[in-house]
């Protein structure tokens, strides 16, 4: 293990005096008297990006993280220069660089505040043995400053106090603070004086982050090779340091198809073809809602990739057809070992083509993984990913597979030490040629990449969908993912619902857990639980290893069956509340789920909260994590909200207890809000949408909402295809006005909208719309505050 940064180590060697500065566009290069050179490119206003190189010479430029639809541009820009330093200045920051040994501050350009300001600053030390560098950054924590971040880490919100490490790692039955695991998402938030800022260290070596662990005030970060490479982002919102990350790295480069965010079953393993049918069988019958259904492994002959057992799945053309005429989409698992089987049509090609990955002096890497030993092609050569894609065809384009599901791509390996390849291995690195070091963080991101390129090719006009374990920053833009093999255990909940925010403000939105626990077995209570806090969840499967009994919604007894069942069809209903999130997330960046100091960094009490978040914009919910409870104590952070479950309302800025047995949860709607909901559906696409019911909750005050919707499916959505209603609330002591700005060219297949209003004042006596009186009886419903009204309406206007 590399020391850090202590001062006292002599082999770390500095930067010296900067004797030249050029500026070339948007990028500027400082010299030093010992060739260390900075270059410093403007992003964007807000987003600075430094390289340091130990000789004066830089590698070619290239990152598997960055992606080429990244905004680029500023607005101001300006270089001058003091006695002791240089001073970038841009609409948003200004960036001081020492002339002395290069340390950088940058201070937010409006009043001046220090946002980020080096303490060693660049530091390296030689890497002898493998040549390069192990470089280092040091910058000193300022006062009261916390930190996000970080992808998947399953610890407390707040990272201050702890260090980690990056490296994917196959990590069975994890626990609370087991580090690393499967994601490396070099990516952190810092807060402070109620600004934020981010750091993307794009390194794709193992990276270290240090959070005032080692040294009370200093934070650090470095790696075990390649070059000090990152990013500074300023917000100040913390919100807007996520997004600007996120379209850096990347927007999922298509919507979801709507059925992908419905609930998912899974089990390791469902076969032969009989029990698969049970399983949905069964679903109908129970009338709990569904979309997916998983086959894991065993499906496979012999575990060989893109094959079928003969025994187990006689005809999968017509099962898998079966299934959807029944409303299931059927996912299959991909992993990247390919077994050594000179019959095996996969295997022979790679090795005709030479695709399989190699050790320093020329083997195969070889090793065990479930269909015994094993090649493994090398995803990070664009051809292999190519060749990769194609072999999609007969199991998306024939077979009729909707989703693939891509596992054990750390990569996972069972025989040998560290459980991964070895450092030696060789990787094409998209022209790059490198050593595992470099590569090993990208090759479940590249191979999710190639899956993703193949569904694409072959679900065509539909969308793609894919699942991965590993991932490194930008692999968002390709795929969803879960967060492995957590356990049924009540602490493992709480993890799960840490580490989907943490993916979430890491710009990784389609993220969920193995709801109820994937090794050993939840109770009745714990899986009740689990569901509820699933549906929240942007990705919403159960999974589990099977060997400890079932875990399926009615495997508890019929109590839990309900509740479950209650859940899910919650979860239904919200589908274009759902959707509309996720399009902003595809469009801006703007993560799904938000921690609560993503939506009040201002108030210190949401710097340490962990168990509450808001989902989408409006909803704010926050799981039952103990057994036997009947509520719980929890913080609202600033605002009015309602209970979802009575219209009861909670005044924010406090932490309150809640009731929640164990058929409820808390859930609370943000006041003003407007919430889209769908007719319960046992599957996407089950009945015509023939009425969007809108739940309004009073506010005195306004608050804007929105709806997005399209076919659910296909591409028609990029063309303008799309319905997306654009809110706006304006309530008084004795009225509410709702104006509606509607745009996109996609008819939603129904003419009313259901309108109920919430927490309403007074008692509604006169209606306008688009300035017609109305009678009330003519549009009201059942209950004194249900109207239906055209989906064109303008303007209503409900008096009392
Ligand atoms: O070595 O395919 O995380 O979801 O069910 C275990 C079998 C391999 C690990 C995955 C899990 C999956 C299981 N896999």
């Amino acid at each position: 293990m590399i020391l850090n940064t202590e001062l006292e180590y002599k082999g770390n060697m500095f930067p010296s005096k900067i004797i030249s500065y050029k500026k070339n566009l948007d990028t500027l290069s400082f010299t030093a008297e010992n060739n260390v050179v900075l270059q410093v490119t403007v992003q964007r206003d807000s987003i600075l990006r430094f390289r340091y190189s130990t000789t004066g010479v830089f590698d070619k430029d290239f990152s598997y993280a960055i992606t080429k639809y990244a905004s680029r541009g500023y607005n101001f820009l300006e270089v001058t220069e003091d006695v002791d330093k240089y001073i970038i200045t841009t609409s948003k920051i200004t960036c001081h660089i020492a002339k002395l040994d290069m340390r950088t501050a940058i201070y937010d350009v409006k009043d001046n505040t220090l946002i980020c300001e080096d303490e060693l600053g660049f530091h390296w030390e030689e890497s002898y043995e493998l040549g390069g560098d192990i470089v280092k950054m040091s910058k000193t924590a300022q006062e009261g400053e916390s930190y996000y971040g970080l992808g998947d880490k399953p610890v407390d919100n707040n990272l201050k106090g702890k260090r980690f490490e990056n490296w994917v790692t196959d990590s069975y039955a994890y626990g609370k603070n087991t580090d690393p695991i499967y994601k490396a998402i070099p990516f952190y938030t810092g807060l402070h004086h109620k600004k934020s800022y981010g750091i993307f260290f794009d390194n794709t070596f193992r990276t270290f982050f240090d959070f005032c662990n080692e040294r009370r005030n200093i934070t650090s970060f470095w790696a075990q090779g390649g070059e000090m490479n990152y990013y500074f982002i300023y917000g100040p919102q913390m919100t807007d340091v996520v997004s600007y990350y996120t379209d850096l790295t990347g927007k999922p480069h298509e919507l979801p198809a709507l059925w992908t965010l419905g609930y998912h079953q899974c089990k390791w393993s469902y076969y032969p073809e009989a029990k698969v049918k049970e399983i949905t069988g069964k679903f109908r019958e129970l009338q709990i809602p569904c979309d997916a259904i998983y086959l894991d492994i065993d499906y496979m002959e012999g575990f060989r990739c893109f094959t079928w057992s003969k025994e187990y799945f006689p005809d999968p053309k017509r099962m898998v057809k079966e299934l959807a005429d029944d409303g299931f989409k059927t996912i299959v698992i991909i992993d990247p070992g390919i077994k050594i089987d000179k019959e095996y049509s996969v295997f022979q090609e790679g090795m005709d083509k030479d695709y399989f990955c190699k050790r320093a002096d020329g083997p195969y890497m070889k090793g065990k993984v479930w269909p015994g030993e094993c090649y493994f092609p090398d995803f990070t050569n664009p051809e292999v990913r190519e060749w990769w894609s194609d072999l999609f065809k007969e199991l998306v384009e024939d077979i009729g597979v909707k989703g693939v599901w891509n596992d054990m791509n750390e990569p996972a390996v069972m025989d040998v030490p560290g459980k991964t390849f070895p450092n030696d291995v060789r990787h094409d690195y998209d022209g790059n040629r490198c050593s595992h070091r470099k590569a090993h963080n990208v090759y479940g991101m590249q191979m999710a990449r190639a899956t993703y390129q193949g569904l694409k090719k072959f679900a065509y006009p539909k969308r793609p969908f894919v699942i991965t374990r590993a991932a490194y920053s930008g692999t968002q833009r390709y795929t969803s993912s879960w967060t492995g093999d957590n356990v049924a255990s009540w602490e493992h909940l709480t993890i799960a619902n840490i580490q989907a925010q943490r993916m979430c403000m890491s710009g990784f939105s389609f993220i969920g857990s193995d709801i109820g626990g994937f090794a050993e077995q939840p109770n009745g209570e714990l899986y009740a639980r689990w569901i509820q806090l699933g549906i929240f969840h942007p990705f919403c499967r159960t999974h589990s290893s099977g060997d400890h009994g079932d875990q399926e919604p009615w495997a508890f007894g019929t109590n839990i069956t309900n509740i479950v069942r209650k859940f899910i069809e919650i979860r239904y209903q919200l589908l274009p509340y759902l959707y509309t999130a996720f399009w902003r997330y595809a469009n801006e960046g703007v993560p799904i789920l938000k921690s609560l100091v993503l939506f009040d960094q201002t108030d210190t009490h949401t710097h340490y909260r962990n168990d509450e978040f808001i989902c989408g914009e409006k909803i704010l919910a926050c799981p039952i994590t103990e057994p036997n409870a009947k509520g719980r104590r929890m913080y609202f952070p600033v605002g009015n909200w309602y209970s979802m479950w009575n219209d009861e309302l909670f005044e924010g800025g406090q932490e309150l207890w809640v009731e929640a047995d164990l058929d409820s949860m808390p859930i609370f709607i943000k006041e003003g809000a407007i919430i889209p909901k769908y007719p319960i559906q046992q599957y996407v696409g089950e009945k015509p949408i023939d009425e969007l019911v809108l739940d309004v909750y009073y506010k005195e005050g306004e608050e804007t909402s929105q709806v997005f919707e399209d076919a659910q499916d296909g591409y028609d959505y990029i063309k303008g295809r799309y319905s997306l209603r654009d809110f706006k609330l304006v309530g008084k002591e004795s009225s509410v006005i709702i104006q509606q700005f509607k745009s996109g060219k996609y008819i939603t297949p129904y003419e009313t909208l259901k309108i109920k209003f919430h927490g309403l004042p007074f008692k509604i006596s006169k209606i306008q719309i688009d300035n017609e009186d109305v009678l009330f009886e003519d549009v009201k419903l059942n209950g004194d505050n249900t109207i239906i009204v055209s989906k064109e309406f303008t303007e209503l206007h409900i008096v009392a």
